[in-house]
């Protein structure tokens, strides 16, 4: 699985992890990086043998944003015709919880990666931001899009128009992130809450995961006969009887995921 350039990709019981790796330049996310990011979660998420994906950044900093040497010479055609953002959009179809474990700056396209994730754990010393417009560009891969959503109008035009970086504390204030940790404890605290994860009902957690991002795009009424469906299907797996037959008989249930 280390057969990656940019990436490095590790297994710990059932949890997969995959670090961006290029931390002599803060991890700069060329295009090559977000492919590999792309197949391994996608490799991941067909794994049985996995149940949740962490996605964190080796050396000082999870990432520094998009490459800017990869892209400073660019033109609107040579963007158009890579299309890379379709890989952003398959990022949006993986099925299994990601958790994202960010320190140090996350920034640009960093950012944009870290708010794919759903689940964000940082460590104090993190810092999110939008630098684009102070390179005369702006967010490209959501950002103006999964920020919004996610805090409101009011800071979201504020971080974007002046590209300041919000601290970690700042970004659990605005529910941007779950948690902060001591930089030494970060990743102990994301595998321990990633192994409790992992314990669930897998089934469960995929549809809750389905459903809940339903929410982000669809009417309450939509989301609604969505999210209905998604609960009556749950009723077919092993793991609701198992579940219901476990509370009844007051033992822990066994699931398997099916
Ligand atoms: N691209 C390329 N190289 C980078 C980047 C980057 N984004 N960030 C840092 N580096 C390199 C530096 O050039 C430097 O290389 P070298 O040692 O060869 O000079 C090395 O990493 C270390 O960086 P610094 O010496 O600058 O480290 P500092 O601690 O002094 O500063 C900062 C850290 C503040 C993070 C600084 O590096 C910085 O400002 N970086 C750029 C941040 C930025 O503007 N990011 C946004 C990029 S645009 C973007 O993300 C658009 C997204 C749209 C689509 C997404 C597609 C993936």
């Amino acid at each position: 699985s280390n057969s990656f350039e940019f990436i490095e990709t590790t297994t710990q019981g059932a949890i997969g992890t995959i670090e961006l790796n290029r931390p002599k330049v803060l991890n700069a996310l060329n295009t090559k990086m977000i492919s590999e990011i792309v197949q391994a979660m996608e490799g991941f998420d067909k794994d049985d043998n996995i149940r949740v994906i962490v996605l964190s950044g080796k050396g000082r900093a999870f990432a520094a944003g998009a490459d800017i040497d990869e892209m400073a010479n660019a033109s609107a055609m040579d963007l158009e015709l890579l299309n890379q953002f379709v890989d952003w959009d398959r990022l949006a179809l993986i099925k299994k919880p990601i958790i994202g474990a960010v320190h140090g700056f996350a920034l640009g396209g960093a950012f944009e990666l870290a708010l794919c994730c759903d689940l964000l754990f940082a460590a104090e010393d993190a810092e999110f931001g939008f630098p684009e417009v102070n390179l005369g560009v702006m967010p490209g891969a959501g950002g103006t899009q999964r920020l919004t959503k996610l805090v409101g109008k009011t800071k979201a035009m504020e971080w974007l128009f002046t590209g300041k970086r919000i601290t970690a504390k700042e970004a659990l204030h605005y529910g941007i992130i779950n948690q902060t940790f001591s930089k030494e404890l970060l990743f102990e605290e994301t595998y321990k809450f990633a192994e409790q994860l992992a314990k669930q009902a897998p089934i469960s957690i995929r549809l809750i995961k389905e459903s809940v991002l339903k929410a982000i795009d669809h009417s309450i009424y939509e989301g609604m006969q969505f999210e209905r469906k998604n609960f009556y299907l749950l009723f077919s797996s092993e793991d609701q009887k198992e579940g219901m037959k476990a509370f009844i008989e007051k033992r822990q249930p066994q699931f398997k995921g099916k």
